[in-house]
């Protein structure tokens, strides 16, 4: 990281979760990569929502944070970048000397690499670059597997997985291997989101497309794509494996998307999704709810 040092925060966070929300993952993965001090409430998503709970957040949903009991922050993606901001506004004003880890990189303050003009320059560029990977995994990709629960038959399956794959061969993982620098100049100077990025494209440096398995930028860290995408990713290809999505998604991906399958399988390793992320029971409550939506649908 480009700095573990923990330092006083001083801000009470309080973060309203459930661990099987894929959309709340992406709080306490950003909680965890910030290593920020937080309380946790676990809300039951199964059943009616606590009266103070929908005081707070009147649509019902996880994730919400409470900042000092008093500022209430609502949807996933602003609570993360929230968190991102709040992390860096902090230690700039504590510890300027300090170089934070950070999700994104910072678009004032100490930069990792480039000159003192265009870092704030860069840094907005790729800042740019990473809402867009965002949108297009979301918007191209992922959004079509919801498709899968209630597809009529096999067929159709097979139909969504294709499009699905074409997508992410076509338009995702080439701008995952954009990302990655290609050389330790460029590196230094394009990245930058945390100072461990030099160490990791020296390690991780292995042809003309980049480093391999390394986050998105060539980052060692996890970056705000890997906290907003990686809880999806993750379940994605593990539904998959255990076959409750087709097989052939998993296998496609593999085959066809080395580049993408590496970085997924980097964020399935990563301590902070562990955390949250439990395979069996994910399986589990995905058998029910397929079941659910097919029978809603009239499909058994
Ligand atoms: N757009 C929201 C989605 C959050 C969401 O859908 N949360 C679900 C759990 S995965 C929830 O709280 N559902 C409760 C309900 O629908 O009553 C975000 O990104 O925070």
């Amino acid at each position: 990281m480009g700095s573990t040092e923990t330092h006083a925060f001083p801000h009470k966070l309080v973060l309203y979760t459930n661990h099987t929300c894929t959309w709340a993952n992406r709080a306490n993965i950003a909680l965890a990569e910030l290593s920020l001090p937080f309380e946790q409430r676990i809300i039951n998503v199964d059943g009616p929502r606590p009266a103070a709970f929908l005081a707070l957040n009147p649509r019902a949903l996880v994730p919400v944070l409470v900042v000092d009991d008093e500022h209430v922050i609502v949807e996933s993606v602003i609570i993360c970048q929230y968190l991102d901001d709040v992390a860096s506004a902090v230690c700039a004003a504590q510890h300027p000397s300090l170089r934070r880890r950070q999700l994104c990189p910072p678009l004032h303050g100490q930069h990792s690499g480039g000159g003192e003009a265009d870092g704030p320059l860069a840094a907005a560029l790729t800042r740019a670059q990473m809402a867009l990977f965002i949108d297009v995994y979301w918007t191209r990709f992922h959004t079509l597997l919801f498709g899968l629960f209630e597809a009529v038959d096999q067929a159709a399956e097979d139909r969504i997985v294709d499009e699905a794959v074409d997508r992410l061969l076509g338009e995702v993982q080439p701008l995952l291997v954009a990302s990655y620098p290609r050389t330790h100049e460029t590196a230094t100077a394009n990245a930058g989101v945390d100072a461990g990025v030099d160490a990791g494209v020296d390690a991780g440096v292995d042809g003309p497309d980049g480093p391999d398995g390394l986050f998105y930028g060539g980052n060692t860290e996890f970056t705000l794509v890997e906290v907003i995408t990686g809880p999806f990713v993750v379940r994605a290809m593990a539904l998959s494996r255990r076959g409750v999505y087709p097989a052939r998604l998993a296998q496609r991906v593999q085959q066809e998307a080395p580049r993408f399958a590496a970085w997924a399988g980097k964020i399935a390793e990563r301590d902070s999704v562990r955390a949250v992320f439990d395979e069996h029971v994910i399986v589990k409550r995905s058998v029910a709810k397929r079941q659910r939506m097919r029978k809603a649908a009239g499909l058994v």
